[in-house]
């Protein structure tokens, strides 16, 4: 078999890839480990940078987005009893964010790739990337105990923080800057109406919390756990507690509780590879970076790095110039440090650090006093969670 994009990966960065190659007229094949019911059972993202929607729209991928996503012009940071909003809308001159799962964006690429007859391959085993530094590269794997193989002109790393492309490059032609923080999220979903309509990032004693959403009937909840904690763990019941005492009173008694649809805990991590191409394959979105979840930076960096590689490829075909992929991993990594930066920080200021001394904790607290008494800090603040614009 023969593609001209061959795609590893079938999350977010993969199923976009592969649908602007499409628009513009660039074959590419798909290639996941999982099924595709399993891949859309990962509750993940939640709220979407206006240059996201953007792009899914030029994707033509936005008809549900746009009639089911919800428009947030601000959230709230609560710090112990204290309530701060942060006014995107104002602070950013008019620029908003919207929330809409990634569950439910992963399931519009994947329809569109349908309705086109593109090629995805699903349950792919023992998937090997072969040749990635010559003209002539291939993608090796199992289906069904049979060995295939699909040579190509690129291959795109969409395959994860866990991915086989990243793993493939060789320790010394790659270096990868690493930060674990010493906590995890415990999140629950469930048919319940959120606990008000905007988002709450909320820093109290016992930890970290966010309430968040999918739907007006759908919430999304998360709590800092420890990192040795298990869902098994954590009934209903005990989230349900654990997440009242942390909210401030008034809204702690308007929560509406109910079975959860979903429980998992999430390590938080920052990781950055550089460089992001090695020859003729590229890494995007989870494969290259990972940001800890608190500036709901993940799936938007992998947008932008999609935006980024698309263009280099269609510019590559399009105009035999390669000018776009020779500049990728340099354009890419420059937005990505800028979101690690601002994940770094958000998680900074709202997580309870087992380590901390007295003095980091009045170091904390003063930022979001800071914060709370300087219209210029929230305007920083503002401008980095609604999405920086490209350069
Ligand atoms: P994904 O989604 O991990 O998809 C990679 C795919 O590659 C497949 N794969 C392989 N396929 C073939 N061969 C192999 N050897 C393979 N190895 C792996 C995997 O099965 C998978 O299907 O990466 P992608 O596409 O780059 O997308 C990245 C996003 O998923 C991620 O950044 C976000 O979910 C992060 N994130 C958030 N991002 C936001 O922008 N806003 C948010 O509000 C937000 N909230 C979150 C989050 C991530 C979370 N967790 C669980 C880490 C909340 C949480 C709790
Ligand atoms: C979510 O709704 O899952 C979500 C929202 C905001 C974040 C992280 C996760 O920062």
């Amino acid at each position: 078999m023969r593609t001209q994009v061959a795609i590893i990966g079938a999350g977010p960065s993969g199923l976009l890839l592969g649908q602007l190659l499409y628009k513009n007229g660039i074959d590419a094949v798909v290639i996941e480990r999982q099924t595709g019911d399993y891949v859309l059972g990962r509750i993940r993202a939640g709220v979407l940078e206006q240059v996201a929607v953007e792009l899914l729209e030029e994707a033509g991928v936005s008809k549900r987005l746009k009639s089911e996503g919800l428009v947030h012009d601000g959230f709230d940071i609560a710090y112990d009893s204290d309530l701060l909003r942060i006014d995107l809308k104002k602070l950013t001159n008019g620029k908003t964010v919207t929330v809409y799962g990634q569950t439910e964006v992963t399931r519009d690429l994947m329809d569109a790739r349908s309705e086109a007859g593109l090629k995805t391959v699903y349950c792919a085993q023992d998937v090997e990337v072969i040749d990635y530094d010559t003209s002539n590269p291939k993608v090796k794997y199992k289906l069904n105990g049979q060995v295939h193989e699909i040579e190509c002109d690129f291959i795109a790393g969409c395959d994860g923080f866990h991915g086989v492309c990243r793993a493939s490059v060789p320790k010394n032609a790659i270096k990868e800057y690493e930060r674990v923080y010493p906590f995890g999220w415990l999140g629950l979903l469930s048919d319940t109406p959120p606990v008000q309509e905007e988002l709450i990032y909320g820093n109290h004693a016992d930890g970290f919390y966010l309430c968040s959403m999918r739907s007006s009937q759908r919430s999304r909840y998360y709590i800092q756990c420890a990192l040795s904690d298990h869902v098994d763990n954590w009934s209903d019941d005990k989230f349900w507690n654990a997440l009242k005492s942390r909210l401030p009173q008034n809204l702690a008694e308007q929560l509406v509780t109910g079975a959860s649809l979903e429980k998992s805990i999430a390590p938080l991590r920052s990781f950055v590879a550089e460089p992001l191409r090695f020859g003729r394959m590229f890494l995007a979105g989870d494969a290259g970076h990972i940001v800890p979840p608190t500036g709901a930076k993940g799936l938007n960096l992998a947008a932008s790095d999609i935006r980024y590689l698309s263009r280099a490829l269609i510019e590559f075909y399009g105009e035999k110039s390669e000018a776009g992929i020779n500049h990728y991993s340099q354009k890419a990594l420059a937005r990505i440090w800028k979101g690690e930066r601002f994940s770094w920080w958000m998680s900074m200021l709202l997580h309870r650090f087992p380590e901390n001394t007295g003095f980091d904790n009045k170091i904390q607290r003063t930022e979001f006093e800071y914060l709370a008494s300087s219209e210029h800090a929230q305007r920083v603040l503002a401008e980095n969670y609604v999405g920086l614009s490209y350069t």
